[in-house]
């Protein structure tokens, strides 16, 4: 077991997407907790920053380095859905990253938990303005917008979102959840937004706490 964890961080310190998805399949059959297997994962993409912050590693590798992350977490996915408990109301959620910010990892881990949580969740990709969060959470009943930023030139754009909202009349229709690697428990609280989610997990908790789904 723990070989396997360990060969799923390594496939990402090493940019093998083949390795990667080998390695996601042996977990699989190993019957591996998938959140641990998608937390090794994230270890090796949270190391390889730091080597990125280093100039030990460059953007060609990191790219490489997330695809085989999100090649891993495809073949995860369905063991996280086989835990997912029946019965709770599909409560519909659109998430993004905020205008500007093309980083979509993290987010598309937050996606996974809460779509596995039982929530019904539109994920609008990357690079997604103020206006569209709105469009698409008025067209599907949104309890959350959950808007992810990863850097500190587009974390203000989070604020974009709520200043938004609030000059148009909808603010309060709305939960605000903020996260991504810039964003900090203050920041959200300086932007007044509804929740902070320092990883899927806690976004999850902090989602059913403030909905009050068991
Ligand atoms: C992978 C990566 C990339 C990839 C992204 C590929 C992809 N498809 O996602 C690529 C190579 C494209 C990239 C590009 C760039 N990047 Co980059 N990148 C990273 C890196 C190494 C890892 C990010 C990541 O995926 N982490 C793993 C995930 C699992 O963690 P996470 O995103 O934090 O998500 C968790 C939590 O934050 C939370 N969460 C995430 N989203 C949300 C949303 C909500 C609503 C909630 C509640 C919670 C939540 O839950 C997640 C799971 O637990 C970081 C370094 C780092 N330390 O973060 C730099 C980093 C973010 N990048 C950086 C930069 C500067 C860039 C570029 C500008 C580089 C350049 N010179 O071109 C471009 C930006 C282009 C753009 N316009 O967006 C900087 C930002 C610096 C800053 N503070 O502003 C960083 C910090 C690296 C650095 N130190 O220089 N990057």
């Amino acid at each position: 077991m723990a070989d396997i964890l360990a060969k799923l961080k390594q496939s990402i310190l090493d940019f093998d997407e083949d390795v990667a998805l080998e390695a996601a399949k042996e977990a699989v059959a190993e019957g591996l907790d998938p959140v641990e297997a998608i937390g090794s994962l994230a270890e090796g993409l949270n190391e390889l920053g730091e080597a990125f912050e280093k100039m030990e590693v460059f953007l060609p590798e990191i790219m490489l380095a997330s695809d085989a992350f999100k090649a891993a977490l495809e073949v995860l996915e369905p063991e996280l859905k086989k835990r997912h408990t029946e019965g709770e109301k599909a409560i519909p959620v659109v998430i993004g990253t905020v205008q500007g910010d093309v980083h979509q990892v993290g987010k598309d881990m937050v996606a996974t938990f809460l779509t596995t949580a039982g929530f019904d969740v539109y994920d609008l990709g990357v690079d997604v303005a103020p206006s569209r969060f709105l469009e698409e959470a008025k067209k599907v009943g949104a309890k959350i917008i959950a808007a992810a930023s990863l850097m500190s030139t587009t974390r203000p754009v989070q604020k974009d979102l709520i200043d938004f909202l609030e000059a148009k009349g909808v603010r309060n229709n709305y939960l605000v959840f903020v996260g991504g690697g810039v964003v900090t428990q203050d920041w959200a609280d300086e932007i007044k937004a509804d929740g902070y989610g320092q990883d899927a997990i806690a976004t999850v908790e902090l989602a059913k706490k403030l909905l009050r789904v068991a």
